[in-house]
């Protein structure tokens, strides 16, 4: 799953492709480096980032996913929003899966998801992002995020959402330490008993900076550091049994998954 924010402000790709010719162009290029499909984005959901109205949300992504379905993309386009609104637009206009960070927060997404018979990632965030690193906290990480997905997959189904429709993700970064993210890895077999295929966004995440004491000053070797680190982070998960990832570098990543499956034999 190749990242593209239409934002002035994510933490990686911010402003990068905030131009829908950009945008789109981009779009392209993550299929022609080997995504499988596209994650488009229009607000940062960054630690410390602050919202942006449904309206400001859709100015930013509507002419893209619009101008992509026109130019026959040929990849599924995901739409990482956590708005029922937005949600409605994408889906109207034709993205096949809505990326829920909150999964199912807003109390009308449920109901539009299942009336468009479209896809689903149910994400685990602990509080918002405004002030969701300050101090998380959880009883056992593992088995807190579990039993929180497992409800959400319950309140989607109640709301008509194929099973299958459904992919799950514990959020890594979102409202966890470093060794919550790692915890999360090192334990995502324990995600199985959902039965429900596993996403994992390691992508360039805090954790990976801090566990290899990466220096911002030093630009280039700082961006190898997060590279590297995104790669192994993304290694272990495959072999964990994650089976999408969503990645900024998908010109790295999708050669290294390829490799991975040859060498241990697991499916893409
Ligand atoms: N991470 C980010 C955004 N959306 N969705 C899922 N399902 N899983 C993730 O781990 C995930 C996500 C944050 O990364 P990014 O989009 O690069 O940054 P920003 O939120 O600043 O736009």
């Amino acid at each position: 799953m190749g990242v593209l924010n239409v934002t002035p402000d994510s933490f990686y790709d911010g402003g990068r492709f905030f131009q829908k010719e950009t945008a789109v162009a981009r779009a392209f290029e993550l299929a022609v480096q080997g995504a499988d499909l596209i994650d488009l984005g229009g607000e940062s959901t960054r630690p410390g980032a602050f919202p942006v109205s449904a309206d400001d949300e859709w100015r930013r992504i509507g002419p893209v996913l619009e101008t992509l379905l026109r130019e026959g993309f040929s990849l599924p386009i995901s739409v990482d929003t956590y708005k029922a609104r937005v949600a409605q637009r994408a889906l109207d206009a034709g993205a096949a899966i809505i990326n829920d960070v909150t999964a199912l927060r807003d109390p009308q997404m449920a109901e539009i998801v299942a009336g468009h018979g479209a896809g689903l990632v149910l994400m685990h965030m602990q509080g918002t992002p405004p002030t969701m690193q300050a101090n998380p906290r959880y009883r056992d990480v593992v088995t807190d995020v579990v039993a929180f997905l497992r409800e959400r997959m319950e309140q989607a189904g109640a709301a008509g959402i194929a099973p299958e429709g459904i992919a799950i993700d514990p959020g890594l970064g979102f409202g966890k330490t470093v060794q919550h993210n790692i915890a999360l890895l090192q334990r995502l077999r324990e995600f199985s008993v959902l039965e429900r295929p596993l996403l994992i966004g390691p992508s360039r995440k805090s954790f990976i900076a801090k566990t290899l004491a990466v220096d911002p000053t030093e630009r280039r070797r700082a961006d190898t550091a997060m590279l590297a680190g995104t790669a192994a982070a993304v290694a272990l998960a495959v072999l964990n049994g994650a089976r999408i990832v969503r990645v900024h570098d998908v010109e790295w990543i999708a050669p290294m998954t390829r490799m991975l499956a040859a060498l241990t034999g697991v499916e893409k």
